[in-house]
This record gives structure tokens, sequence and C-alpha cells, in this order.
């Protein structure tokens, strides 16, 4: 074992519900255990920590504690969702101040976007991997490690001689690279059982709160989007600010269907998530997927399928192989009218091609939620007739399970915080510290 030690830390936003302490975002990257996973592969101790869970389970836990007794000497803190920017950064500035000698690194899709405001702004902290982070973590540990430059360190953006810089050399994982990657292993985790049951919204001042029914593991299925939905930051375009992304990447479906078997037989969880469909105008990855998980699995699989294109007839019946009655196919047409469904999301279908595929559903005995999404910057009578709509099919197909408008999340990167304008918004954050002062909290967050 080598002897720099590596901790990855998962900080949830925190939230002061008048006088109650709350936190959200409390779902780890998936992420983050292929960061691990190829650490240890290369001897390095990693493990990762989720603060909401050890502050939860222990009101007087402190991190900077937790790294000084455990002699940790790479903090990897995850910066993944836009909203605890504000607790991530003030928990680098404690860390910083107890713990000088530790090396502060974060990533993910929002450290990515914002890494050279991050530099500018917060000197504790010491440098952003920017995108995709397996290969170059374990570059930064091992040039830590061997007390060497960080100039050959792929993807990141770091102080050098007192000048911020991002390194030439890229890495953005092929397919080839994904199916070396383990996108799965609790043993890296500190009380991965209790997390394992984490609520949406975690109440600290309440008893027995890790005790949720699973919602679903994630599983990856590969990387990347042909898409530009405007309110997202994982489509094309942003990706390829984000992480220099511009092709997609598969896992092949042998890699996905061996997590699977371990993640059923050793840790007994019985439902998966997907939420991949980069490119609905060929789903054959997809479709061999699931013909591939129908033969291998002889109780059918319960699937959470969050799918962006309209199903269409060839990848409805492979689904319909491979998933279980209690799987749940979840659609957004995100609105009623569909001029606005055409400026807004990429992969356009008309209301009608719609009800023409939950017919088939039907036929089929498919399980579906659909929802629609409250528009910013629209008229209000147009966001009121898609949860008519949403009603509507709730009451004619019996494939609708639920139907329901929610209110569109905000986040870097998206093509409408890009061109605010051309939306019609006016108010929407920009900069890092935009963000930063919308999501504040607490004065120390987790290291009250
Ligand atoms: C699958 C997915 C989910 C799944 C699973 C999430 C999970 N556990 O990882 C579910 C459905 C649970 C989910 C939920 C949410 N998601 Co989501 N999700 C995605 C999606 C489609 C793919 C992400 C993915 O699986 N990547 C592959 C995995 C294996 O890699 P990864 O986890 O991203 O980690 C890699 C890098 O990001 C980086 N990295 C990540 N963390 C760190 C940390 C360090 C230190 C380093 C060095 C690197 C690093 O390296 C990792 C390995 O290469 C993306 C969109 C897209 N097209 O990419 C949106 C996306 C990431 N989600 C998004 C959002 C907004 C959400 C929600 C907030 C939605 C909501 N309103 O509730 C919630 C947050 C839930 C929570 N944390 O509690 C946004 C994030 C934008 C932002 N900058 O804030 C995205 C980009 C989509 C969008 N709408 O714009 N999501
Ligand atoms: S289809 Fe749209 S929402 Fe889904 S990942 Fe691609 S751009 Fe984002």
């Amino acid at each position: 074992m080598k002897n720099l030690k590596c901790l990855l830390v998962h900080t949830p936003r925190l939230n002061n519900q008048n006088g109650k302490i709350t936190s959200d975002i409390n779902y780890i990257a998936m992420g983050l255990f292929s960061l691990a996973g190829e650490l240890a592969k290369n001897d390095f101790d990693a493990k990762i920590l989720h603060l909401g869970v050890e502050k939860y389970l222990n009101k007087n836990f402190k991190l900077s504690s937790y790294i000084e007794k455990n002699n940790i000497k790479l903090l990897a803190l995850s910066l993944q969702w836009n909203f605890p920017c504000y607790d991530v950064i003030e928990t680098a500035r404690v860390i910083k101040n107890e713990c000088p000698d530790v090396f502060i690194v974060l990533g993910g899709y929002t450290a990515s976007f914002f890494a050279k405001e991050i530099l500018e702004k917060f000197c504790f902290i010491d440098a952003v991997i920017k995108g995709e982070g397996e290969i170059p973590i374990v570059s930064l540990a091992q040039a830590l490690e061997n007390r060497q430059t960080l100039n050959g360190v792929e993807n990141l953006y770091w102080r050098k001689n007192g000048q911020i810089v991002l390194n030439d050399k890229l890495f953005i994982a092929s397919s080839l690279d994904l199916d070396t990657f383990s996108f799965f292993n609790p043993e890296y985790m500190l009380h991965y059982e209790e997390y394992s049951k984490i609520p949406f919204i975690l109440d600290y001042s309440e008893e027995n709160q890790l005790t949720s029914p699973s919602s679903g593991q994630g599983i990856c299925l590969g990387r990347g989007c042909l898409g530009n939905c405007v309110w997202c930051g994982g489509g094309f375009l942003a990706e390829k600010k984000v992480s220099g992304r511009n092709f997609i990447s598969y896992r092949s479906p042998d890699s996905v269907i061996s997590e699977i078997k371990m993640m059923k037989n050793e840790y007994n969880i019985e439902f998966f998530r997907f939420s991949f469909d980069p490119n609905p105008n060929d789903r054959s990855f997809l479709i061999d997927l699931f013909n591939k998980i129908a033969s291998e699995f002889k109780e059918k699989l319960n699937i959470l399928y969050n799918i962006d294109g309209l199903p269409d007839k060839d990848f409805l019946d492979a689904y319909n192989a491979a998933a279980s009655s209690a799987s749940t196919l979840f659609i957004s047409p995100v609105c009623y009218n569909e001029e606005i469904r055409r400026k807004y999301k990429s992969f356009f279908y008309t209301n009608k091609q719609l009800e023409e595929i939950l017919t088939y559903m039907n036929s089929l005995g498919l399980k579906s939620e659909i929802y629609f999404s409250e528009i910013p910057g629209i008229e209000k009578s147009v966001n009121e007739k898609s949860k008519e709509y949403a009603e509507y099919l709730k009451s004619h197909y019996s494939c609708v399970f639920d139907a329901y408008c929610y209110e569109m999340t905000v986040v870097p990167a998206s093509p409408w915080t890009e061109k605010p304008d051309k939306y019609n918004i006016k108010e929407f954050p920009k900069t890092f510290t935009d963000y930063y002062n919308i999501n504040k909290s607490f004065e120390n967050s987790f290291e009250l």
C-alpha cells in the first residue's frame, strides 16, 4: 500500500428550514465509486465519506479531526451538483485552516464548469479536476506521493508558479475505458449500509431517519448525449464545455450485467435505475442490452428507466422482455404545447406520437410515469395546460400510473443559463459566486 491516503467526500446541501437543519442532494455521484476503485487498483488507500451521514450518526463529527486522525493527505471534494457549492467551499476553507498540509482537489460537473473562477476566488482550493476523473485522480495521487510536478496530470486546473493553468493532457473515457472501471463497490464507503437508506431530505433533529427503502441504485450505461435540451447541464454542448466530451461511450452489456448480478447477489439490491438515451435514432445498444438481460435473468429485472426520447416499439419490445411488472418508464414531454416542446427539448415528438406509443404500452401492460415541467419565462397558462394534459393522460391510459408537472431546476452550463435572453429570462445565476450566494446556509457549514 502506498503512503498517500486519499479521501473522497460527498457534501449535501445544508438547509435552514424555519430553524430545523436539513439536507438535500443526499445521493453521491456514481462516479465516486469508480474514482475510489481506480485509486485502490493503483494501491492507494481511498475511502468515500458522506458528510451528512457522518454528521447525522455523530453530532460531534468533524471532518478536520477525521483527516488528522487518519493522516489523510489528498482530500477530493465532490462538487457535481451546484446546490451544495457553498457547503463544499466552506468545508474546504475550514479544512485548509485546520489541516494546512492536505492537498484539496475539487471535481464534478459544477466544479469543472467553474474551475477557473473557483481557483481565482478561493486560495485554499489547490486544484480542480475538470471533467472525467478516474485516470486524473490516480495521476494526481501518484504525483503527490512521489513529490513530482503536477504538469502531467490529465484535466488538471491548478496554480503553477502562482498562475492558474489547465494542463494540456486530456482524459475522456472511451467505451473500452468504461469497461475497466467499477461503478459500485460499497466496501470503499464509510457507513454504506446507513447511506443506502438515506431519505431525499435528511432532518438532523429527528431520530431514525436512515431507514428509507432504497429508491434504486443507479447503473452507468455510458457517457455523453447528442441532445441539447435547454435546461440541461449534461447535453452535448454543455459536456463539451464541462469535460471536452464530443462523442458517446457505451459500456458493454456484459460488464453492466455482471455488475447488476453482483449488486443483486452480494448486496440484495432490488431496483436498478437507468438514465441513458443518448441517441434515440439508434437504440441498438439498448436493445442489445435488454435482450441480454432477458436471457441472463430468469426472474425479470426491476428497472426504473428515465428515457429522454419517445420510446419506440422495438425498444419497448426488448424492454418488456427484460423488465419486471414493478418496473417503470419515466417519460417527459416537458410541455403540452408542441412548439415550446420543439424549442426546449431535443428529440422532439408530437402529442399524437406520444399517445400512439402509450396505446402500444397499454397493450404490453407496461407501467409508466409522465412528467411535465413548469417552465420559467413562458406564459402561466401554458404551464397550466401541461398540468391538465398530465391529468388527461393519467385518466385515459392504463399504463400511466402517475403524471405530474414540477418546477425545472436551473443548472450551470445549460443552454438557457448561457443565453437567458433567448428564453425570456432575466435573473438566472451566471457565475460561481451567484450560485454560492443563492445556496448560503450556515457559517462553517458541516464543520459547525
Ligand atoms: C444519472 C443521473 C442522475 C441519477 C444518478 C445520480 C448519481 N448518483 O450519480 C439521479 C436520477 C439520481 C440524478 C439525480 C439528480 N440529478 Co442528475 N444526472 C444524471 C446524468 C443523466 C448522468 C450522470 C452520470 O451517471 N454520469 C456517469 C457517472 C459514472 O459519472 P459521474 O457520477 O458523473 O462522475 C464523474 C465526473 O462527474 C467526475 N466527478 C464527479 N464527482 C467528482 C469528484 C471529484 C473529486 C473528482 C475528481 C471528479 C468527480 O468524475 C466522475 C468519474 O469520471 C446527468 C446528465 C448527463 N447527461 O450527464 C445528470 C445531472 C448530473 N444531474 C443533474 C441534476 C440537476 C440532478 C438533481 C439535482 C435533479 C433534481 N432536481 O433532483 C438530482 C440530484 C440528486 C442527489 N445528488 O441527491 C444535473 C447536474 C447539473 C449541475 N451542475 O448541478 C445533470 C448534469 C443533468 C441536468 N439536468 O442538467 N441524476
Ligand atoms: S436528452 Fe436532454 S435532458 Fe437528457 S441528457 Fe440529453 S440534453 Fe440532457
